[in-house]
């Protein structure tokens, strides 16, 4: 089963499974695990989807919990929110607050529930591959629950909503309408598109994040001025991609390809519910065209984003652009060309064996600033099942190592300089420690 990495080799190290596991029982609510207490103390949607992948190894009733109580908080129109709203917070402890998206009473054409807050924008699409996990983690248990015949519903109906209203390009992909949907918030593949929108003033907002971040670690105040100015905009329309002419509109190879694992992740749930799951795996197949006819860059090696308002491929290198070596069904001499260009001088960190989210040689290219640059721990771990998926074995053992040793190094860190290792962001972060138990098991 392609889905499935074979187990490792190595010897668990106990210390390691023990902190991990502790971060998630610290960040665990009761229905939901938040990805930092401090910095984010609400629940984020793929997340979740990465917390699961984890928690299955912990306990396998609390990682469907973790998936379920995010697909409660779907929208009518398919679409899963990027974050889901603990009602018990003060509004103050997270920017931007329920007040300020306005889900129950803004997005309700868009069919928002009404007995909880959310955001108004989505996440990369990971909950189908993690709920298959989670179910082959124990399916007696999973079967025992009604777990797949659940959540499958609610994991179509989710990409339905990207393939269907979220197709802004008509090629046959999902574009992303804001810098927070593909999760690599400040990538300076963004930075022309948002070169257009004019910023919220700075005195119409209070970044919380920064009551918890290091400003050099986190995105500017400016960054933030637009990502105000798109939300509300969306807001404004109600949330309906029918009537809002989004400004920031680009196709992102990584969050794409995640939808084309998770739809074979689909077609297996249906199989194994006896269902006909061709449709599934014809949407993958078409994914997996549609992205390299319209993202693949030859020369560079790379995937690129698409700009969906200039119709070209933005000109940067980075992380999102090799995750695409997921896709199982991806042409031979495209899996060759992004391995070389993984193992070269733009992506390869030697000291730490981790991935940095942006080309260590490109001209904006920050090692502590997020995604400008930073090792992050849920790419090297979607990189590392990549390589297993096309047998860069020797590789993908490397990374993992690299994973580990600078996870518990890190005390489980947000991300980390892919030179040094050293620690940025929060500390004790759940995706972290989520797919460190992951990649132990
Ligand atoms: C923010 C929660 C989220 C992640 C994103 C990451 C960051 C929120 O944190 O966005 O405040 O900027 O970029 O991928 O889901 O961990």
């Amino acid at each position: 089963d392609l889905l499935d990495r074979p187990a490792p080799t190595a010897p668990a190290d106990l210390t390691l499974r023990r902190g991990a596991a502790r971060v998630l029982i610290d960040n665990w609510t009761g229905a939901s695990t938040v990805p930092s207490r401090t910095l984010y103390p609400h629940q984020w949607s793929w997340d979740s989807a990465f917390v699961a992948i984890g928690l299955r190894h912990l306990s396998v009733r609390r990682a469907q919990r973790e998936l379920e109580s995010l697909l409660a908080a779907q929208w009518a129109d398919g679409r899963v929110p990027h974050i889901v709203f603990n009602p018990a917070l003060p509004h103050d402890a997270y920017f931007p607050s329920p007040d300020f998206w306005r889900s129950s009473t803004e997005g309700r054409t868009a069919g928002a529930p009404s007995s909880v807050e959310t955001s108004g924008i989505v996440q990369p699409p990971v909950h189908a591959l993690a709920a298959w996990l989670v179910h082959r983690a124990d399916p007696a248990e999973s079967r025992r629950r009604g777990f797949l015949a659940r959540v499958r519903p609610r994991l179509a109906a989710w990409h339905d909503y990207l393939l269907g209203r979220r197709d802004l390009g008509g090629g046959g992909l999902a574009a992303v309408v804001h810098p927070w949907e593909p999760g690599m918030d400040n990538s300076p593949s963004w930075d022309r598109a948002l070169k257009r929108v004019e910023p919220s003033p700075p005195d119409t907002f209070r970044r919380a994040d920064l009551d918890h971040g290091h400003p050099a670690d986190r995105p500017t105040d400016l960054d933030y001025g637009r990502y105000v100015r798109l939300a509300t905009e969306y807001r404004e329309a109600g949330y309906d991609d029918r009537v809002v002419r989004h400004r920031f509109a680009v196709e992102d190879p990584a969050f794409n390809a995640l939808l084309i694992v998770s739809e074979l992740a689909l077609a297996a749930m249906a199989r194994e519910l006896g269902l006909p799951g061709q449709r599934h795996t014809e949407r993958a197949a078409g994914l997996t065209r549609a992205l390299v006819d319209r993202l693949w860059d030859e020369q560079a090696g790379l995937f690129r984003v698409r700009d969906l308002h200039t119709g070209a491929p933005v000109d940067e290198r980075t992380v999102s652009g090799l995750i695409p070596l997921l896709v199982p069904r991806l042409p031979e001499h495209i899996v060759r060309r992004l391995h070389t260009t993984l193992t070269g001088p733009r992506f390869s960190a030697p000291a730490t064996h981790l991935v940095p989210s942006y080309d260590l040689t490109g001209h904006a290219f920050d090692p502590t600033r997020y995604w400008r640059g930073p090792a992050w721990f849920n790419t090297a771990w979607l990189i590392e099942r990549g390589l297993r998926t096309h047998g860069f074995q020797t590789d993908a053992e490397r990374l993992r190592t690299g994973f580990l040793t600078e996870a518990g190094r890190s005390g489980f860190a947000e991300y980390v300089d892919p030179a040094t290792g050293a620690a940025c962001g929060t500390r004790h972060f759940s995706w972290t420690a989520a797919l460190t138990l992951d990649l132990l098991s």
